[in-house]
């Protein structure tokens, strides 16, 4: 036989050899997450609840000393919060079965500082039982928080706490059904009442529970569950560094299995990590974790909600969304408003898939075979996925949407089984014959959801331009959401005119200075305009292009701030502090120790009740107060102390700290920094004002 013809018969063999070769999956790429994993990251969306004794007394961390008699909601209803939840669109619930205050929602054996001394139900409640029971009745799964700082606790810090918190985890995990996560606050060690010591304990949250056997009792007694750690040992899930409900552009779902997670880590996890831990974005409905009534006008609009949705679950991570539970034990009615609008939104804005089961071209399919084919990534199947040969890194595809369609939107999905690959990539639209670059990103992970201005194309082009293996698409979608126009912001400066702005181009503002709902036919909003003294002043924003208008922005201002003094400090940058501009700031320096103190000279006296403090908002900053003494006067000689305490959790939260006391004359305030959060002697503050209603 002509050996030509040899080496032909050969070659055809080799190549339908290499083509059935071919034909078999990619191999796993790096770390994959476990069954659990996945099962969790299916999830995307479900509730954080946080309830305990600190709900009573407003505060954001209870000390451990609080009276267990507060705890006496008469509407404590479990079903209210599980059928918002549900019809919120969440899958799951996680509970704060005990919080820093060491309080626990459930009759544990271990302790008495639990509901079984609380005149709830006579002592007979059970709030775990009640919330696991109502999420079964509304298919939620149940998750539950236990701190491992307990501030009542007279053994915390020893090492018989341990069992303690061994013994209190085994009676949430064993007597409720199964739970889907269980969350190990970060926030460790302080002081505390610890049984009455009153004193400061800390711990080294890494080795003091001894993680590796903790977790494999937890594993035993919930198989199927998925552990949260901050700071403790690696979990299964991570923190993002903020509870401000973003996590990095850049996500792998990624980290180093041993060492220190610094915030760069936590954020935008570790592309080349050899662990799988993806990220859960944390963050409240309000500005704060538990029920604040002042915080009633101040929860997150849609348009905030939905940025946060697109910074979570649009960047490869989960959205853990919390609600407050009231005094009387319900969700409050401003909350559950804003979830299911928010709910409707998301819904709204992914609706139409414009891009499932149209003419899709890839540049490179596996094997050349079918079912890793194009239409693998737009079959709407999140169990087939479009592949590369093993060479190919660099691929597109392209999908060609039939006719001049409008979108705004487009959505990746990595078949994660098979690890996170995908390092850049860029979305084009072929308008008028023209490829245009709509938008660029780096990872894509579980999923990746980018936006653009509304863009009119008849083909798409999804073009992979570097990844760290061939990369396996397992959907792709392609949106025209909705155009939401962002609540208007409304400041006010020291000599008390105010500002209307949003970051939105073009619309209209419409404003009112009583209290009631701007419409189209309210004042309109031209240039900032006089409004001292105490009003309150609400706006909308409206798009006469479509008619639509925003939800209100709205602030209640107190009395002027014209004649405010800074006593004693002649730094002209300070009045930073009384701008009515949140995002200026003033560092005031001790020498070398604490305390610090500020005082205001109004100019004249008030009746006062209360005080507001706006750290510096740039999370690095040193100088956030942690631990303060707050005084009033009428002569700048006599001083009364008025109020004191922590500013709990303001690291992670740097939001207004709000504090209300018995009304009294004053004429001077007196902010005295005992602590930051650096332990060093500066005093930072982007705001500070008074109460006086
Ligand atoms: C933080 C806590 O200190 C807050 O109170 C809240 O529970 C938040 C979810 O975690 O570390």
């Amino acid at each position: 036989m002509n050996r030509f013809i040899l080496y032909g018969i050969i070659l055809f063999v080799c190549s339908i050899g290499s083509c059935f070769a071919q034909t078999k999956a990619p191999a796993p790429f790096g770390p994959v997450p476990t069954e659990n994993q996945l099962r969790w990251q299916d999830m995307e969306y479900y509730a954080f609840l946080h309830y305990s004794l600190n709900t009573y007394t407003n505060q954001s961390w209870g000390f451990g000393s609080e009276d267990v008699k507060l705890f006496n909601p008469e509407k404590a209803d479990c079903r209210q919060w599980a059928r918002i939840c549900k019809e919120a669109g969440m899958k799951g619930i996680i509970i704060t079965a005990k919080h820093h205050c060491g309080f626990c929602l459930w009759p544990s054996k271990y302790t008495e500082y639990s509901v079984k001394n609380a005149p709830w139900k006579n002592g007979k409640g059970d709030m775990i039982r009640e919330m696991a029971d109502a999420c079964k009745e509304y298919g939620l799964k149940l998750g539950v928080y236990l701190s491992p700082w307990d501030r009542n606790s007279k053994d915390y810090g020893k090492p018989e706490y341990i069992t303690y918190f061994r013994n209190q985890l085994t009676e949430l995990l064993t007597n409720y059904g199964e739970i889907f996560e269980v969350w190990f606050d970060g926030a460790n060690g302080g002081d505390g009442y610890y049984g009455g010591a009153n004193e400061t304990r800390k711990i080294d949250r890494t080795t003091y529970y001894d993680w590796k056997n903790t977790y494999a009792m937890i594993r035993k007694l919930q198989p199927n569950i998925v552990i949260w750690n901050d700071g403790g040992d690696r979990g299964d899930l991570r923190w993002v560094g903020t509870e401000e409900g973003y996590v990095g552009e850049t996500n792998w779902s990624l980290l180093n299995a041993t060492g220190d997670v610094p915030y760069n880590m936590l954020h935008y996890g570790v592309e080349n990590g050899n662990a799988w831990v993806p990220a859960e974005v944390n963050t409240s409905i309000r500005p704060e974790w538990f029920y604040h009534p002042n915080e009633d006008s101040k929860v997150k609009t849609v348009p905030f909600l939905m940025e946060t949705y697109y910074n979570s679950i649009g960047r490869n991570g989960s959205l853990l969304l919390n609600f407050p539970i009231m005094p009387n034990g319900l969700i409050h009615p401003n909350d559950e408003k804003a979830a299911l609008e928010f709910a409707k939104t998301v819904k709204e804005s992914f609706a139409t898939n414009l891009a499932e089961k149209k003419k899709a071209d890839a540049s490179n399919i596996r094997g050349n075979a079918k079912k890793f084919g194009s239409a693998m990534a737009i079959d709407n199947d999140k169990d087939t996925y479009w592949a590369t040969d093993d060479s190919i890194i660099k691929a597109s595809l392209t999908i060609d949407l039939g006719k001049p369609t409008l979108f705004n939107r487009f959505m990746a999905q990595e078949y994660i089984r098979l690890g996170q690959r995908v390092k850049f990539f860029k979305v084009e639209a072929l308008t008028d014959g023209n490829w245009k670059e709509l938008a660029t990103a780096t990872t894509i992970g579980y999923k990746r959801i980018l936006r653009f201005p509304s863009t009119k194309a008849t083909k798409v082009r999804f073009s992979i331009t570097d990844s760290k293996s061939c990369p396996v698409i397992s959907n792709i979608g392609i949106y025209n959401a909705p155009v939401l126009l962002n609540a208007p912001s409304i400041a006010r400066n020291q000599s008390g005119e105010v500002t209307i702005t949003t970051n939105d181009i073009g619309p209209i503002f419409y404003y009112t200075l009583d209290g009631s709902e701007p419409t189209t036919k309210s004042n309109i909003y031209t240039i900032p305009f006089p409004a001292d003294g105490k009003v309150e002043v609400k706006a909308i924003a409206y798009d006469p292009a479509t008619g639509k208008s925003s939800q209100a922005g709205h602030e209640k201002f107190d009395i002027s701030k014209k004649d405010w003094v800074l006593v004693g400090i002649n730094d002209e940058k300070a009045s930073k502090i009384i701008d009515g501009n949140t995002s200026t700031v003033w560092h005031q320096r001790g020498n070398k120790k604490m305390p610090i103190d500020l005082v205001i000279d109004f100019g004249k006296t008030y009746k006062v009740n209360g005080f507001k403090y706006l750290p510096d908002q740039n999370r690095w900053s040193s100088g956030m107060i942690t631990n303060y003494e707050f005084y009033v006067s009428e002569d700048n000689l006599e001083w009364k102390l008025v109020n004191e305490g922590e500013f709990s959790n303001i690291k992670n939260n740097p939001v207004w700290q709000i504090r209300n006391f018995s009304q009294v004359n004053a004429r001077y305030i007196k902010l005295k920094a005992i602590k930051n959060t650096s332990n060093n002697d500066v005093a930072g503050y982007a705001e500070v004002d008074v109460i006086t209603n």
